[in-house]
C-alpha cells in the first residue's frame, strides 16, 4: 500500500504544501494517541472554560487545539491560523505561503462516550494584500482551498484528503506511524436511500424542509416510493465519513426559531472542507440556497446551513426549498 507522501508527490503537490500537510498530520497522530488513551490519561471531561461561541470546552478540545497550534506556529509554512477554539486569528510566520483553519476536535459531545470524533482542516494561500494578523486572510470562498481534509479517530484512525484532485482515503498504520492509501478515489453514488439529520429539530425547520423529511419518512407509501434509512452520529466528521464511504445525504438546516443565529455548523472549519471533499468525490454541497464553496465569508466563526452528499438526493432536497 502506498504511503501518503509518495502519493502526494505523484499528484504533483508542491513540496511546501506537502510539508504543511505532514505537520498537521503529526499533530493528528498525537491527538489520535491521546484519544486512544482516554480515561487512562485523564483527558476526558470538561474544562471550566467556554469558547467564543459560548460552548463548554472539553479537555481534549483544548489539548488538540494546543497541539495543532504549536506545531503550525513552529512549522514556518503558515502565515495565519484560525481555529474553532480560538476567539481570533493567530499570526504565525510573516511571508509564509499558506493559511490554515481547523476544528481541532469535531463532535465534542462524543468524547466522553468513546464515540467518533475527528480533526477537520483546510489550507488556503495567504493573501499578500492583507496583514498576517487580520482575519481578512480568511475572507476567501471555499473554492480557493488548496487542500481540505479530516482525520477521523474511530476504530481505525483515517484520513480523508483532497488537494484539488480526487478525494482519497488513508488509514493510519499505528505500527509504523504512517498513513497508507486505502481508497484511491472516493466516489459518492448519485442515488441514496440513507439520510442523516437530527430529527429532534423537526419542529424548528422551514416548512419546505419539514415537507422533504416527511416525504422521506413516508417511504414506499409516499411520493418518493422507496424506503429510506436514517443514521445520526452527532459528529459531522463521522456522519460525513459514512456519506463519503457509502453515499447518503447529510443535512443540518436552519433553525427557524433562532432568527439571530439559525445555522449551527461553521463555514470555515466544517462546511467548506467537507464540501470540497464531497465535490471532489462527485457529490454536491449546498446551504438551503447556494453552493457552499461559492460563499464569500464575512467572519471566521460564520455559520451556515448544510445539505451535502449524494448529488441527486441533494437536488431533490433543494427542490423542496424553492
Ligand atoms: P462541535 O464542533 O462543537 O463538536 O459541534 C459540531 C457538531 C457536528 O459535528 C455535528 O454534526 C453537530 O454538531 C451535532 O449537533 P446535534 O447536537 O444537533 O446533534
Ligand atoms: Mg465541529
Amino acid at each position: 500500500m502506498k504511503r501518503l507522501i509518495p502519493r502526494l508527490e505523484q499528484d504533483n503537490v508542491e513540496i511546501e504544501l506537502i510539508l504543511l500537510i505532514k505537520t498537521i498530520l503529526t499533530a493528528c497522530k498525537e491527538i489520535s494517541f491521546r484519544v486512544g488513551q482516554g480515561a487512562l490519561s485523564n483527558v476526558l471531561g470538561s474544562t471550566l472554560d467556554e469558547n467564543i461561541q459560548g460552548e463548554t470546552q472539553k479537555k481534549l478540545d483544548v489539548i488538540s487545539n494546543q497541539l495543532l497550534k504549536d506545531m503550525l506556529l513552529e512549522s514556518g509554512k503558515v502565515r495565519t491560523i484560525a481555529s474553532e477554539e480560538e476567539d481570533y486569528v493567530v499570526a504565525a510566520t510573516d511571508d509564509a505561503p499558506y493559511i490554515v483553519a481547523f476544528d481541532p476536535l469535531d463532535g465534542s459531545s462524543n468524547i466522553d462516550i468513546n464515540g467518533q470524533i475527528g480533526t477537520i482542516f483546510t489550507i488556503y494561500r495567504a493573501n499578500n494584500e492583507v496583514p498576517a494578523e487580520s482575519e481578512l486572510q480568511f475572507a476567501q470562498p471555499g473554492s480557493e482551498q488548496v487542500c481540505a481534509g479530516y482525520v477521523l479517530y474511530g476504530p481505525s484512525t483515517m484520513l480523508a484528503l483532497t488537494t484539488g484532485g480526487p478525494s482519497r482515503l488513508y488509514t493510519l498504520d499505528k505500527t509504523q506511524g504512517c498513513f497508507l492509501l486505502t481508497t484511491e478515489t472516493l466516489t459518492i453514488a448519485a442515488e441514496t436511500a440513507e439520510f442523516s439529520l437530527n430529527m429532534a429539530n423537526f419542529h424548528q425547520w422551514s416548512s419546505g424542509f419539514s415537507h422533504y423529511v416527511n416525504d422521506l419518512l413516508l417511504g414506499e407509501n409516499g411520493v418518493r416510493g422507496k424506503k429510506f434509512n436514517m443514521r445520526w452520529n452527532g459528529a459531522m466528521v463521522g456522519d460525513m465519513h459514512r456519506v463519503l464511504s457509502r453515499g447518503g445525504i447529510f443535512c443540518y438546516p436552519n433553525d427557524e426559531s433562532k432568527p439571530a443565529q439559525p445555522a449551527k455548523l461553521r463555514l470555515l472549519y466544517e462546511a467548506n472542507p467537507l464540501a470540497m471533499l464531497v465535490e471532489n468525490a462527485h457529490g454536491k454541497a449546498y446551504t438551503e440556497h447556494e453552493r457552499i464553496l461559492s460563499i464569500q465569508p464575512t467572519h471566521i466563526h460564520q455559520r451556515v446551513a448544510v445539505i451535502m452528499g449524494s448529488a441527486n438526493e441533494v437536488d431533490t432536497c433543494l427542490a423542496y426549498l424553492k
